[in-house]
């Protein structure tokens, strides 16, 4: 009778904290910025099978303490050592199996995912001719074929984007819905290319192309940020992300002046600036690049 009530009490135990984890595992999803583009919907989904996991694992074990801690407890005034319960081969064996099973499933799962995610890395990066008509040219991946590539240049402490009319642009613009490739490069240092909603975080090298391919299918602004201590202007690094219908975004490509403007980069700004500084360090700083000059077709070597 014990015994079925144990088992009883067991199952309903793990039916309760499965519909916990579960729910932990769709929350999950409300933690996280927007999804703005489809790759962010492929990281969320691991993201909230790890939360879920991670739930059943915490209630579980909490779950076992509490259990033994209520009905273990010692009789009053009983001051004698518990059972010393060691060398169980079943407790072992399932306390191995079933972590490396887990483990193994979330490295699969996640590699799964990765190479879904179409990072090429530093891998040979086959240019778009652009100009020439989509169906000619372009690259199919996993039959979405890439219509776009714009190359993004980092520098201390500024981003240009050149785009496929090549023209040099300090704003990103992507038309939404459309298979993507952005390929970035350093002028300089390490640098990072990070847009939360876009849950892409890719290191640039210095000149190296490293291509990322992202579908945005969120209408709205973004910040793109260095996710590299790229030096002192780091945090001023920061460029606007917009995603936009195709129509939005040809228009704005045509629409761009080709005046040659100063693009405004705040980390050039504030050297210039008064410093409210109480003592001078003396020390030497990095003295940031000269702001990108945009809407010209000159700046292109
Ligand atoms: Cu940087």
């Amino acid at each position: 009778m014990r015994k079925t009530l144990n088992a009883l009490l067991l199952a309903v135990f793990i039916a309760v904290i499965l519909g916990i984890s579960h729910w932990v595992g769709q929350e999950a999803y409300s933690w996280m910025p927007p999804q703005a583009t489809a790759e962010a919907k492929r990281v969320d989904e691991i993201f909230s099978f790890l939360a879920s996991v991670g739930t059943f694992i915490f209630l579980g074990i909490t779950g076992v303490i509490l259990y033994s801690i209520i009905t273990c407890r010692a009789p009053k005034g009983d001051w004698t050592h518990g059972h010393p319960a060691r060398g169980s081969a079943k407790l072992e064996t399932l306390w191995t199996v079933v972590p490396t099973i887990l483990v193994l499933w979330v490295a699969l799962e996640s590699f799964h995912i990765y190479e879904e995610l179409n990072i090429l890395g530093l891998t040979q990066i086959v240019h778009l001719h652009i100009e020439e008509p989509a169906s000619a040219n372009t690259v199919h991946i996993d039959g979405k074929p890439i219509t776009q590539e714009i190359r993004v240049i980092a520098s201390q402490s500024g981003w240009s984007f050149i785009y496929p009319d090549k023209v040099t642009r300090n704003e990103l613009h992507l038309p939404m819905n459309d298979r993507i490739r952005l390929v970035l490069n350093s002028e300089d240092v390490l640098h990072g290319f990070y847009v939360p909603e876009f849950r892409f975080k890719q290191d640039i090298v210095p000149k190296r192309d490293i291509a990322i391919v992202i579908d945005p299918i969120r209408a709205g602004q973004y910040r793109l940020n260095d996710s590299q201590f790229s030096g002192t202007n780091f945090a001023l690094m920061q460029a606007n992300v917009f995603v936009e219908s195709r129509q939005a975004y040809d228009q704005w490509l045509m629409a761009a002046t080709n005046q040659p403007t100063l693009a405004s980069n705040q980390a050039a700004i504030e050297p210039t600036q008064q410093s409210k500084r109480i003592f001078n360090s003396h020390w030497q700083t990095v003295q940031p690049v000269e702001p990108t000059i945009v809407n010209d077709s000159r700046s292109i070597t």
